[in-house]
């Protein structure tokens, strides 16, 4: 508790006893490409502006690279092991019919919770997490050439009686282009539209401030598809994006772990096999343009918290549910699997007061640790059932270590993998019933993208056996039976 007393301490403008508010912003696979992260290329003033008013934590990592069950295991506070969800399309009641999430916690401690846009994955909401039903916007995603191409496709597909997949190849994606630069305004798209409602929710909020909030505001970009209005595709130049330097799959590693989903693949107009180079720089281009126009949305929420005062009371987090590839080790719009490149996600945490302002930190931090940090910064009680530690200690002092290790889970072929991510090594173990245990060890000083395996190399003899205690010490055999 003397940190927390600590924290509230500085926040002078924080009136004794009353409560901090939670703005929780959520991006849809954006990798911590920003200029904050020291990324030369992209254009992202109002993320950096937020992180010189907070702290970048460069080496935190969600539990599991997919949309669904990433965001899952974050808002329940609880390992994708406990959880057991590691797909789309589980709502989080099937297996956790009783728990109390971060979102819920707040609301029974006496908070306004609300959501808006992409929190919990589309379709399967939790309304007992919320305080109101969750808000979705109306508005497209795409152009209106767009829509009425899809409204063709999907028209004909019923006209002659076919069942569309819901995935891969011929499936509803099939109409959509995998990028899209429309001459329009932010507002007239669907993240766009979800900042206008969310700066509404503030100002309306900030008229009346009888509870304290957690509002949770989730955007769409910049997964696929790359769609966002012309003028954040004006920031750049296409011909001058660096490609990856490392287009090939990791070396040494097994088969199936090296590999990446391909949803991507399912949308308009993107070619087989090998991209070509032009088009390369196209969709690099549309997904630096979806990160700027996210950019532009905080922007537009900060601007609002300062305006209305808000800013003196109200914790930001930023945070996206997963990294990404644009071409490394081959894989295009993806994430899907347990190297770096897909479970290290952007997060940016600013408390007013904080002693770390403008600062980033190495210390390892896990996406179940948001619950119980946030909870402790709004005073709330402990909940036991978060499973993540609290990261209070490297707000106060960037330099403290609270997790020796962040996990994250897979499943692949039959097994199930656990990568365990320590200062300086990614070793991953895939296990499957009645088959061989696969290694993976990466030296994340030396191989920062896991380009080659050094499991089998003996020199790392003792580092394995090391590495395998540490890991089962934290989650026993029974955690990676096959889902
Ligand atoms: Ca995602």
């Amino acid at each position: 508790m003397r940190t927390l007393l600590c924290l509230f301490a500085l926040a002078a403008s924080v009136a004794a006893g009353e409560k901090l508010n939670v703005l929780f912003i959520a991006s849809d696979d954006m990798r911590p490409q920003l200029g904050c992260y020291g990324d030369p290329v992209v254009k992202s003033p109002n993320l950096d502006a937020l992180a010189q008013r907070g702290l970048v934590f460069r080496r935190s990592y969600v539990q599991q690279a997919l949309c669904s069950p990433s965001r899952i295991s974050m808002l329940s506070g609880r390992y994708p092991a406990t959880t057991g969800i590691f797909e789309i399309g589980r709502p989080l009641r099937d297996t956790m019919p009783e728990i109390t999430t971060m979102p819920q916690h707040f609301k029974d401690n006496g908070y306004d919770a609300r959501s808006m846009g992409k929190i919990y994955h589309v379709g399967i909401d939790d309304d007992a997490s919320w305080t109101v039903p969750a808000w979705h916007s109306k508005k497209p995603r795409f152009s209106k050439e767009t829509a009425a191409a899809m409204s063709k496709y999907l028209a004909e597909a019923k006209a002659k009686g076919i069942e569309l997949p819901k995935k891969g190849k011929g499936s509803r994606t099939a109409a959509i282009p995998a990028f899209e630069s429309i001459d329009c305004e932010d507002a007239d798209l669907l993240d766009g539209d979800c900042a206008v409602h969310a700066v509404e929710q503030l100002r309306e909020y900030a008229k009346n401030p009888d509870k304290p909030f957690f509002f949770g505001v989730g955007f769409a970009n910049p997964h696929v598809p790359w769609i966002s209005p012309k003028k954040y595709w004006d920031l750049y130049d296409p011909a001058s994006l660096p490609l990856a330097g490392n287009e090939f799959l990791p070396k040494d590693a097994p088969k199936f772990a090296a590999t990446s989903g391909s949803d991507f693949r399912w949308y308009a107009g993107v070619p087989e096999g090998e991209l070509p180079e032009s088009y390369k720089r196209q969709c690099l281009h549309g997904y630096l343009a979806a990160i700027s126009y996210v950019d532009a949305q905080v922007g537009l929420l900060l601007q609002t918290l300062k305006e209305t005062g808000l800013e003196k009371n109200t914790i930001v987090v930023f945070w996206s549910d997963h990294g990404y590839y644009m071409g490394e080790h081959t894989w295009w719009g993806a994430k899907h699997n347990n190297y770096e490149g897909a479970t290290r996600n952007c997060l940016i945490i600013s408390v007013p007061g904080q002693p770390s302002v403008g600062q980033s930190t190495e210390a390892l931090a896990q996406s179940v640790d948001l619950a119980p940090t946030l909870t402790e910064l709004c005073g709330l009680p402990a909940n036991s059932g978060f499973q993540g530690k609290s990261l209070v200690p490297v707000i106060q002092d960037p330099a403290a270590v609270v997790n020796e290790a962040a996990f994250s889970w897979y499943p692949k072929s039959g097994y199930l993998g656990l990568a365990m991510r320590t200062h300086d090594w990614r070793y991953v173990e895939w296990t499957k019933p009645g088959a061989q245990t696969e290694i993976e060890l990466y030296h994340m000083g030396r191989d920062p993208q896991n380009d080659g395996n050094v499991a089998s190399n003996p020199e790392y003899g003792e580092v394995l056996k090391s590495l395998s205690a540490q890991m089962r010490q934290r989650f026993p055999v029974q955690a990676f039976v096959e889902p």
